[in-house]
């Protein structure tokens, strides 16, 4: 398979979220998550089949994330625009304020607070991860990119790339953050089993734990996640979770594991832990497969410490191929943008065997 048996499914719409700051620490900095990333990749991928996605994600976005979410992601810029908080405030993105955790509420019912600045703590569990004009329309349709590869490879195609933005891994069922409003990995996994696959294997390859994804199939067997990652006991987000000791609950006992590798980590091991998760889906008896590609392992990113080269994502493509198994590939993270198309095409064509 040569990359020319690829699709890499696409909208322009991604576009249209670009957040132009984030706040972190209380401090505003520059966005890292940009829409010129879209670009970017497009530009390194230009010989790959392109697929406009045409999908709708309703119905898989209604499986993996709460009415309550759903509902708050596609009215909160409109809330925050229409009650004048750029010119009142100077703040011209939807910003959370306070987070009613049982810090705050002591187990007290909660009630829907009137002002959507109070209301977006409810949902944003960061303060990074900002929404804007186009937010909301360009999560959505980074969804449909990923409904519309798992389509294709459900229906016979062996490897499919959604070319994802915003990201999605670090969403819940009822939370955005860490750049991810809506998660495009689990939407891919609840397709692939909609169309017929009995259990799918994720394998989270970003230099951050997916937390989001762990989240979501933490208690189910059906939906395998795996993920090598940065440890967040040496600091790194989520901070909270991402822990070896976390293998899932219920009936997803065993059906989760985090292979934390230290800073500085490059390719050697990393792909020591890719191989691992690799033998682990096929094992598991999984029959299809979800990549989440976050390239920012790699060892330009400014936002992670790990060292991983462009040949250590092409070698990681190759062992997911030798897994045999059916791919949707979904883009998570990856900010340097003078090497992030490279980085992708490193990978995909490892994957395609090219
Ligand atoms: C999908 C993905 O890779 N999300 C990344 C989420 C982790 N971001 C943590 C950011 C920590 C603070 N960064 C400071 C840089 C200031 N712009
Ligand atoms: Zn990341």
């Amino acid at each position: 398979m040569s990359q020319y048996d690829v699709p890499v499914v696409w909208s322009p719409t991604t576009r249209l979220h670009d957040p132009h700051h984030e706040v972190w620490v209380g401090v505003t900095t520059p966005a890292v998550e940009v829409a010129a990333r879209v670009d970017a990749i497009l530009a390194a991928l230009a010989d790959f089949p392109l697929v406009e996605a045409s999908a709708s994600p309703s119905s898989a976005l209604a499986s993996v994330h709460s009415a309550g979410l759903l509902g708050f992601l596609e009215s909160a810029w409109s809330r925050w625009a229409g009650a004048g908080y750029a010119e009142e405030v100077g703040q011209d993105r939807v910003v959370p304020y306070l987070f009613p955790t049982p810090a705050m509420t002591g187990g007290i019912p909660l009630s829907v607070p009137a002002r959507v600045h109070a209301e977006a703590g409810s949902y944003a569990y960061d303060t990074m991860t900002l929404v804007g004009p186009g937010t909301w329309e360009a999560a959505s349709a980074a969804a449909a990119c990923a409904v519309e590869a798992a389509s294709l490879v459900g229906s016979g195609s062996s490897l499919a790339y959604a070319l994802c933005r915003p990201p999605g891994h670090h969403a819940t069922l009822g939370g955005f953050g860490g750049a991810c409003y809506l998660n495009n990995a689990a939407v891919a996994a609840v397709s692939l089993r909609a169309a017929g696959h009995e259990r799918v294997g994720i394998v989270d390859l970003d230099a951050h734990q997916g937390n989001g994804t762990a989240a979501i199939f933490w208690s189910r067997s059906d939906v395998l996640y795996g993920s090598v990652h940065v440890d967040p006991a040496a600091g790194w987000f989520p901070h909270y979770v991402g822990f070896a000791s976390e293998t899932g609950a219920g009936d997803g006992i065993g059906a989760t594991r985090n292979l934390p590798l230290e800073p500085g980590t490059g390719d050697g091991p990393w792909l020591a832990a890719v191989s691992s998760l690799a033998d682990w889906v096929v094992s598991a008896g999984c029959t299809a497969l979800v990549v989440s590609l976050g390239v920012d392992a790699a060892v330009d990113d400014p936002e992670s410490p790990l060292e991983v080269t462009h040949d250590g994502y092409h070698r990681a493509g190759e062992l997911l191929r030798h897994t045999g198994l059916p791919a949707v590939v979904v883009q998570e993270g990856g900010y340097h943008l003078p090497t992030l198309g490279s980085l992708v095409r490193a990978y995909l064509t490892g994957h395609a065997g090219t």
